[in-house]
């Protein structure tokens, strides 16, 4: 018998990141070659001709799995009993514009976003929060939508992942695939702490210490931090636009994650609340290493020894989101 379909709602659906998203979701790349679903698109009045065109071009794709594609700019209808929520839409950062002022326009964004989440969602939705910054934004949404669980609501942190799991991967000369078990502390910004002090890499029948293979500390400390950490700046420097193919795939692999698990030993990072772990203020939407059950219930790993270096970049990334919660907070009275 056919399974019931998913409803996934894309927020900024008409945005450059939805359209390398929407097919890859619509093909089963998320959720499974068996899954239907439906897919709830939210834009704003203005861009519901540009998104009805991209309606007209899924259609157009006569993709088996995709049972309707409903184009919306009102979020009652682009809310109403979903089980995901990719959150891309945001107020983008325009030049001259100060942090407060983007942070401002965030927080009524995702305030709006958690309270229609909460109203109109079905109360086990997964959110997922892509639109930048992605951490505060989630926590706002999270505070605002009551009558959802708390560890429903991540932010998006895979793209920094694969970025790191890249750059260790062309070290080693081995494909992308045969690296596991990097993180990401803290904030999806240039103050995040890509770590690969426990990654392994896997040559031939053989798993190594990443940090055993590469045997060159200043490089992990130094430009391989670094390289993750502006990568995002590289790409909007090379390409005049941000990151759109890789950051839909990051959402994929994320949600395609959080939905049937993580494998074996291995773990994933997730910008997600936490709970004190690691010394990471309480309530904090914070990047960890996560373990999760196939359905979706995940566990922080723990007991990883952390050295003086990781305390630093650690609390550091924690100083910045304390900061911009300590601002956005401000917003949301
Ligand atoms: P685009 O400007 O191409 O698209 C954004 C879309 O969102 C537009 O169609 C806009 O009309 C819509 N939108 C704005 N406010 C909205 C609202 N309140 N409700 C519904 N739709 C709304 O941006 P795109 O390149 O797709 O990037 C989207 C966001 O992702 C940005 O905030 C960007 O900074 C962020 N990113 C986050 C990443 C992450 O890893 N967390 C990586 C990629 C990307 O930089």
């Amino acid at each position: 018998m056919e399974k019931e379909p998913v409803r996934v709602c894309v927020t900024g659906a008409a945005g450059q990141i939805a359209y390398s998203l929407l097919l890859r979701i619509a093909r089963g790349d998320m959720f499974g070659a068996d899954q239907p679903v439906v897919l709830h698109l939210l834009d704003l009045d203005f861009m519901m001709e540009s998104l009805n065109g991209v309606v007209m071009e899924l259609d157009d794709c006569a993709l088996p799995l995709l049972v309707e594609a409903v184009a919306t700019s009102d979020v009652a209808v682009a809310f109403k009993d979903i089980d995901v929520a990719i959150l891309v839409g945001a107020f983008p950062r325009k030049e001259g514009m100060e942090r407060a002022d983007l942070l401002k326009r965030n927080v009524s964004i995702f305030k709006s976003a958690g309270e229609a989440l909460s109203a109109h969602a079905k109360k086990t939705v997964k959110v997922l929060v892509v639109g930048n910054p992605a951490n505060t934004n989630c926590l706002i949404c999270q505070r605002s939508a009551s009558g959802i669980p708390a560890e429903n609501f991540t932010c998006l942190t895979r793209l920094d992942q694969n970025r790191a799991q890249v750059q260790i991967a062309k070290r080693c000369d081995v494909n992308a695939q045969n690296v596991s078990n990097v993180i990401i502390w803290g904030n999806h910004s240039s103050t995040q702490f890509p770590d690969v002090r426990f990654t392994q890499v896997q040559v031939g029948e053989t798993s190594h210490q990443a940090t055993d293979l590469i045997k060159d500390d200043i490089w992990l400390k130094g430009d391989f931090i670094k390289t993750v950490q502006t990568r995002g700046a590289a790409v909007i420097k090379a390409r005049k636009l941000s990151s759109a193919m890789s950051a839909a795939q990051a959402i994929v692999d994320h949600i395609r994650d959080w939905t049937c698990g993580t494998s074996g030993d291995s773990w994933t990072s997730m910008g997600i609340v936490s709970d004190g772990s690691y010394g990471v203020p309480a309530g904090l939407i914070y990047s960890m290493p996560v373990r999760i059950s196939p359905g979706g219930a995940y566990q922080i790993v723990q007991n990883l020894e952390i050295n003086d270096f990781a305390r630093e970049m650690m609390d550091n990334t924690a100083k910045e989101l304390l900061e911009e919660r300590e601002l956005a907070l401000q917003f949301l009275a």
